[in-house]
């Protein structure tokens, strides 16, 4: 290590940094300039990686957890060799360039996390490390190994405070994960000043009593990081926290050390004095140190050989393991496989059962054809039918067990998840009761803006709960999950439709799913249209119609769908068609005459559904008449609440009987 090219690399940050944030007019200068040398020292020393191969899949991940932080990654990426130019770097902010404000999955080649939400990132990185120690299990073979690398990550004192973090870390510690990094930004500034203003713990003792190996030193110090790195592997029984101290925009000779750092341009005044400080020559913008480059440039050809050692390694080993890379292939390389046309599993017409216990049974189904499909619940397993059985448990000791507890820590079960898709490999999924959805809800969010297949097991999906009481009924969480963006909100009616949910979730890979499910039982009903499997792949078809036009069409989902039924059939003189919607975002995705044929527009409209109305209207037009429940429940035995709240098939009659 030449540390003379290592501090021209950090000062090409710095310089880069400060000029890509001035010229936006916004951005954060502090966290990159405060660790600029961590990170040179990750990418030129510390990471195996490829900057011609970002996708090379034994690659070590980089999380930059406190993703304001970005043009630290940005500067390093370029600088590394990633495809990104210095004019990309000019682009930094603007609409539609590879640098976003804050990281964005896929848009850059090289980051790994969409990051900005705080503590979000820690999560991921927990989910690729369990992804990697799973993944090294079933591939590494005595003779050769495929799967080895690291998650480091670089988390700031907003990381450290926001619960998620602590949820994930948490976790991470009883797990074990030694392949877990996290370096700790400690420069004690936030936005609103010091630290001292509101966090006082000893961080340190914090993970220590989670039971991660824990360090403290200097951001300045690149041997003690170096060496503490080398330490922080040989934990290789826990998870290691690295503790650097720092100055937030270290380099700003008047702003360092303060808040002024932190989140916007330093000035053209405060810029000229660092730069002149900094020895960078007057007038140059995006100035590059001489030997940064160089000091990078080097590092490719032990890039390329360590690279060429794994595929080496992946020949020898596929050669010798047909069988194995078949797996690979199809878990790794093409990761969705065709499902057979055959049910997944099978239920008798009038048989009642809850879409929870249908769910359970069509998931062990599922998960027996797709091996790599593994998940849990957040302590609910046996109320979300989320158990996976004879496929063991996932812990310290068994990283073959299918089955995880997330313990009760909805939100850190939701970044965890959203990691173990970004490392890819897995598909997973997750579980709690519908109104925990809430506890989860920023990861749920951006598993939706970056689009990963994560599927969500969300039960007890309404009022019909029931004893437990409002504080567990969801009145308003459907609604709350459809107005997600790139989010499929699945609620089936009933087993059939369950199993046909399993796999419109599964076959998605463009943005998360969930599963809304009951708690109660419900009847397997006939469906009046014979193309109802391929139908509901489009959001929803005619569970019972009448002869001729329509002159009344209710949507419900779910379990209101057989209410409908009933309701209907207590009217046969009148012409009501009853549609089970399974999904509002894949019915709207379809074109208009496929819908108009489904709810035609002269026709009177009635949704009905156990959860406040909002959105139906959007649905369709102003006429249509919601029936639902806009307030939130009470306790009581179930029964009881649907005529409480009007969600039975007498109450619905009546109002159709009232239609004008
Ligand atoms: C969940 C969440 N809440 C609030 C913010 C807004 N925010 C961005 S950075 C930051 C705190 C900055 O302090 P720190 O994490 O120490 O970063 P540093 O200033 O040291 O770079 C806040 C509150 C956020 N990004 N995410
Ligand atoms: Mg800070």
């Amino acid at each position: 290590m030449n540390l003379n090219e290592v501090a021209a690399a950090a000062n090409t940050v710095r310089s880069l940094t400060m000029d890509a944030v001035e010229k936006a007019k916004s951005g954060h200068p502090g966290l990159p300039m405060g660790c600029a040398e961590l990170g040179v020292l990750l990418y030129g020393e510390i990471m195996s990686h490829d900057p011609k191969d970002p996708k090379w899949a034994d690659r070590d991940r980089f999380v930059l957890s406190a993703g304001h932080g970005c043009m630290l990654l940005y500067s390093l990426l370029h600088l590394s060799g990633y495809e990104l130019s210095i004019e990309d770097l000019m682009g930094f902010r603007q609409v539609g360039t590879k640098t976003p404000g804050h990281p964005e999955w896929g848009t850059t080649p090289g980051v790994e996390t969409t990051a900005g939400p705080l503590g979000q990132g820690l999560g991921n990185a927990v989910g690729m490390a369990i992804a990697e120690r799973i993944l090294s299990a079933v591939f590494n073979t005595p003779r050769h190994t495929v799967v080895n690398h690291y998650t480091y990550v670089l988390a700031s004192d907003g990381d450290m405070m926001e619960g998620v973090a602590s949820e994930a870390a948490s976790l991470a510690g009883h797990l074990g994960l030694g392949k877990l990094i996290v370096f700790y930004d400690s420069n004690r500034i936030t936005i609103e000043g010091s630290t001292d203003l509101a966090f006082s713990e000893n961080v340190p003792a914090r993970f220590a009593a989670y039971g991660w190996h824990t360090q403290s030193g200097s951001m300045y110090d690149a041997e003690g990081i170096i060496r503490m790195t080398e330490e922080a592997k040989r934990a290789s029984d826990r998870p290691s926290f690295i503790e650097l101290k720092s100055i937030i925009g270290k380099g700003a000779p008047n702003k360092a050390g303060t808040a002024k750092a932190h989140g916007e341009p330093l000035g053209a005044d405060e810029i000229k004095a660092a730069k002149a400080a900094l020895g960078i020559p007057e007038g140059a913008q995006f100035f590059v140190f001489p030997g940064a480059r160089e000091y990078f440039q080097s590092r490719h050809a032990a890039w390329k050989a360590r690279h060429a050692e794994w595929d080496a390694a992946f020949k020898a080993w596929k050669a010798e393991n047909p069988a194995l890379y078949e797996k690979w292939r199809q878990w790794v390389e093409s990761p969705r496989l065709d499902l057979p046309a055959a049910a997944l599993a099978e239920f008798a017409q009038g048989e009642t059962l809850a879409t929870r216990a249908a769910s359970g049974k069509t998931l062990n189904a599922l998960a027996r054809i797709v091996t790599n499909l593994i998940g849990g619940s957040a302590d609910l397993a046996p109320s979300n039918n989320t158990n996976l059985k004879d496929m063991g448990d996932f812990s310290r000791s068994n990283p073959l067990g299918r089955n995880f507890h997330f313990g009760i820590r909805e939100h850190g079960m939701g970044a965890i998840s959203n990691g173990i898709a970004y490392h890819g490999g897995l598909r997973p999924f997750c579980a709690t009761f519908m109104v925990f959805s809430d506890y989860m809800r920023p990861a749920v969010r951006i598993a939706a803006i970056a689009r990963l297949p994560v599927i969500y097991v969300f039960t007890h999906d309404s009022v019909f709960v029931g004893e437990d009481g409002p504080t567990h009924e969801p009145v308003e969480h459907l609604a709350a999950l459809r107005v997600i963006p790139n989010t499929v909100v699945l609620r089936p009616a009933d087993a059939e439709e369950t199993e046909s949910a399993w796999r419109i979730a599964y076959e998605r890979l463009d943005g998360p799913t969930v599963l809304a499910l009951t708690r109660q039982g419900l009847p397997v009903f006939p469906k009046a249209d014979p193309e109802w499997k391929a139908n509901i792949r489009r959001g929803a078809y005619i569970a019972r119609d009448c002869k001729g036009a329509p002159e009344v069409v209710v949507v419900a989902t779910g379990s209101e769908v057989h209410a409908a039924l009933k309701a209907a059939e207590g009217l046969a003189d009148r012409k009501i068609r009853v549609v089970s919607m399974i999904s509002r975002e894949l019915f709207l995705s379809q074109p208009a005459a496929w819908r108009a044929a489904l709810v035609p527009a002269k026709s009177k409209k009635v949704s009905f559904e156990a959860q406040v109305t909002f959105g139906w209207k959007n649905l369709f037009d102003d006429s249509v008449v919601s029936v639902g429940i806009d307030r939130f429940g009470e306790s009581g035995p179930y029964q009881k609440l649907a005529e409480r709240f009007g969600i039975t098939a007498a109450a619905l009659a009546e109002k159709l009987k009232a239609l004008k």
